[in-house]
């Protein structure tokens, strides 16, 4: 790891979060295929060596489970999926160094000899735990064959996530209420043996890491708070037969937990990547090896932050490697506001899409440049269409071709003079911005780079209007146009990282050989070829009719994923109602029932209290967090400022009635990110029910409460 900026001199790796070999690919995983892939793209034309390594992650419940549904054996099923994705990710001009599996023997051998180094290193111990079972089925419950609610905040949670609440990572026996995912009978806990990691003795060298870690906010901030909670040891071992075997252990029904073995998959992966190219080529030891010093990227979705900034990194110094010097990740897709879901079809398929037709390179832009890399992205048809018509089409689309259709007729190629040094400076901007967006893990900026140069492109052919000057002054003419014809040569250029097949066209157009993605950054300002051949348009609008097609048939899709929705939703309430039917709509009262917490012994002085900063606000603007079922975003006025604040009202309270309401904030809280969301300050509420605290005068926004 090092935190001299990009590039280095010495190799770098880009991995994305390997898929899991059991069901369809959607645009929600292509999100983070697509994001590597640009990263590692955009990386080389810096001039970084770099690698792009990935592979299918063949084991764990989430195969099994699949698998076992499908009454095929996990391996058959696994391989399927994983020759599938072999063939999809190309068609989104995802191109990867290597693609291996977790299954294959490099992946097997390599885990082996870590998992031997910590055991050898002291780092392993036996211990007991309490796993569930299935007593109907007889059988053990590692992972997702169990569900039940997270200890940690009341979501319903699979056996090691909480999926759909604080996306912490669970340890066998923690989930509450465990119910068999096999037979839907409620499961019990037996005692047994298994292995542990001692993650716990590497708070401080992760706090150290945290501080030098690269890579999105979110990645770096919520680790820290787990840290500062405690960090539990780390259960290697699971009750099944589909998995590597602990080293060992062969002749038992134990093998190693899935998490284990898929991180290590990606210094399998790279040293597949040599083996194949040779060490002079690319060396995976220069990566991998500690104090190799070479740079290791991650690029995640937030979901999986704990196994990467944790786990990972515990596990790799613990075995003697080098950990990432950068972490990002991304957020979600989300469709009309919901979180994809593959069992209710509520997502835009990868095979969907193509079938449509789309070029990969518009998803490509869409995906990288709608939003940063850490926000949730709402997907919707006609977003991606105003993205595609407005900034490819129009922008870039419309820049190149009406720049090189003028040099072709007018002067067959690039007239032949010197660019203008105005204009060289623009391009020099230009890279300079891609280069900055690298370092700073901002697929966005680089994208919009290529988009801002065409703007200025398409400004400067407007305002020199070249077609009248041709005959008044041929040589501001050819100025002009030998200008332009540079512009539209460094976009491409620019645009390779996120829209490499488009560039490439346009590389070709202006008469360029070899491949664009060869290009560095610096070749957008040497002379394109001075002869090239007629133009043609390289965009194409989407035409109204077809988005509305699209939208209407996404709407009916939506609506069938909400009816399944509601069906489950309507089974859980009617066995609500069979226990409690007082159950109503309004926030729950105190009553009689209610059992208060005893009041604090411990006194605090005046002073104590003089150092809240309590300030009367009023909420200007109140909002759900996208994947986020409890927490709402407000924007809060008190007088002197507006505060960006995360409260867990949203399920507690009428947020669109919230605006205009007074309210009551603790400001010199410590900022927080939830949800990658900054909150910067707490508003006050009582009780369960988050009832708010108000005024009852006129006190004026931003007075203090005292
Ligand atoms: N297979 C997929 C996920 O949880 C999981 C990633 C492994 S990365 C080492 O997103
Ligand atoms: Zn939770």
């Amino acid at each position: 790891m090092s935190s001299e900026d990009f590039p280095t001199d010495r190799p770098a790796v880009v991995t994305c979060g390997l898929p899991y070999a059991n069901g369809d690919l959607h645009i929600g995983h292509l999100r983070g295929y697509i994001s590597a892939d640009a990263f590692n793209r955009a990386l080389k034309t810096l001039g970084q060596q770099s690698a792009y390594v990935c592979g299918s992650d063949m084991h764990g419940t989430p195969v099994a489970v699949n698998a076992e549904a499908e009454g095929v054996d996990p391996e058959t099923f696994a391989l399927r999926w994983h020759d599938q994705y072999q063939e999809t990710f190309p068609q989104f001009n995802v191109e990867f160094d290597n693609y291996g599996h977790t299954h294959d023997d490099t992946n097997t051998a390599l885990t082996q000899d870590i998992v031997r180094t910590l055991d050898e290193e002291g780092y392993v111990y036996e211990d007991a735990v309490l796993v569930a079972y299935d007593p109907t089925a007889d059988d053990y419950l590692p992972d997702r064959y169990v569900e039940g609610t997270c200890p940690y905040c009341g979501a319903h949670a699979r056996g090691d996530e909480c999926d759909e609440g604080c996306q912490r990572h669970l340890e066998p026996g923690e989930i509450e209420n465990p119910t068999s995912v096999r037979t839907g009978n409620p499961a019990e806990y037996r005692e047994r043996t298994h292995k542990f990691f001692r993650v716990s003795e590497f708070a401080d060298f992760l706090t150290d890491f945290l501080d030098g870690l690269e890579g999105t906010s979110n990645a770096r901030n919520q680790p820290r708070q787990w840290i500062e909670e405690g960090l539990q040891d780390w259960c290697l071992t699971r009750d099944m037969d589909w998995g590597i075997d602990y080293p060992g252990s062969e002749d038992e029904d134990i093998v190693l937990y899935v998490w284990v073995d898929a991180p290590i998959e990606y210094i399998a992966s790279t040293k597949q990547y040599t083996e194949r190219v040779g060490a002079e080529a690319y060396d995976w030891a220069e990566v991998w090896q500690h104090d190799a010093g070479g740079e290791i990227v991650h690029i995640i979705g937030r979901d999986i932050i704990q196994h990467h900034t944790i786990f990972w990194p515990a596990m790799l110094e613990a075995a003697d490697y080098n950990t990432p010097r950068g972490v990002a990740a991304t957020g979600f897709i989300t469709i009309d506001g919901k979180g994809l879901s593959t069992s209710r079809n509520r997502a835009i398929w990868a095979k969907e899409y193509l079938e449509e037709g789309f070029h990969p390179d518009l998803l490509r832009y869409y995906l990288t440049t709608t939003g940063g890399l850490q926000q949730d992205v709402d997907f919707t048809w006609t977003a991606f269409q105003e993205k595609v018509n407005g900034e490819l089409v129009g922008t870039i689309g419309n820049f190149w071709y009406r720049s090189l259709l003028f040099a072709y007729r007018n002067y067959e190629g690039t007239p032949d003079v010197a660019v203008s040094s105005d204009v060289e400076e623009r391009i020099e901007g230009a890279i300079g911005a891609v280069r900055a967006g690298v370092n700073d893990y901002s697929l966005r900026d680089v994208g919009l780079a290529a988009t801002r140069l065409a703007q200025f492109g398409n400004e400067y052919i407007q305002q020199h209007e070249p077609w009248k000057l041709t005959d008044e002054d041929p040589e501001q003419a050819a100025q002009v146009i030998r200008d332009c014809v540079q512009i539209a040569k460094a976009v491409g250029v620019l645009l390779e990282p996120i829209a490499p097949d488009k560039a490439q066209a346009l590389w070709e157009q202006i008469g360029e050989t070899g491949s664009v993605a060869d290009a560095h950054l610096e070749d957008a300002l040497e002379a394109p070829p001075r002869t090239f051949d007629e133009p043609g348009e390289i965009f194409e609008k989407i035409e109204d009719d077809r988005v509305e097609e699209l939208e209407e048939t996404l709407e009916e899709k939506i609506a069938a994923a909400s009816e399944d929705d509601e069906d489950e939703g309507a089974s859980e309430s009617e066995a609500e109602t069979e226990t409690d039917d007082t159950a109503d709509d309004e926030a729950p009262r105190m009553d009689d029932d209610t059992e208060l917490e005893p009041l604090a012994t411990d006194r605090i002085s005046f002073d104590d209290f003089q150092d809240l900063d309590i300030r009367v606000g009023e909420i200007v603007v109140a909002e759900g967090i996208d994947g986020a079922d409890d927490l709402a975003r407000l924007e809060v006025d008190i007088g002197l400022e507006t505060r960006q604040v995360v409260a867990g009202i949203k399920r507690l309270h009428d947020l669109e009635s919230l605006p205009g309401t007074r309210c009551i904030l603790l400001a010199n809280m410590e900022p927080a990110e939830l949800f990658g969301v900054e909150s910067n300050g707490m508003v006050l509420a009582a009780g369960e029910a988050a009832d708010l605290l108000t005024t009852h005068g006129d006190a004026g926004l931003g007075e203090k409460v005292r």
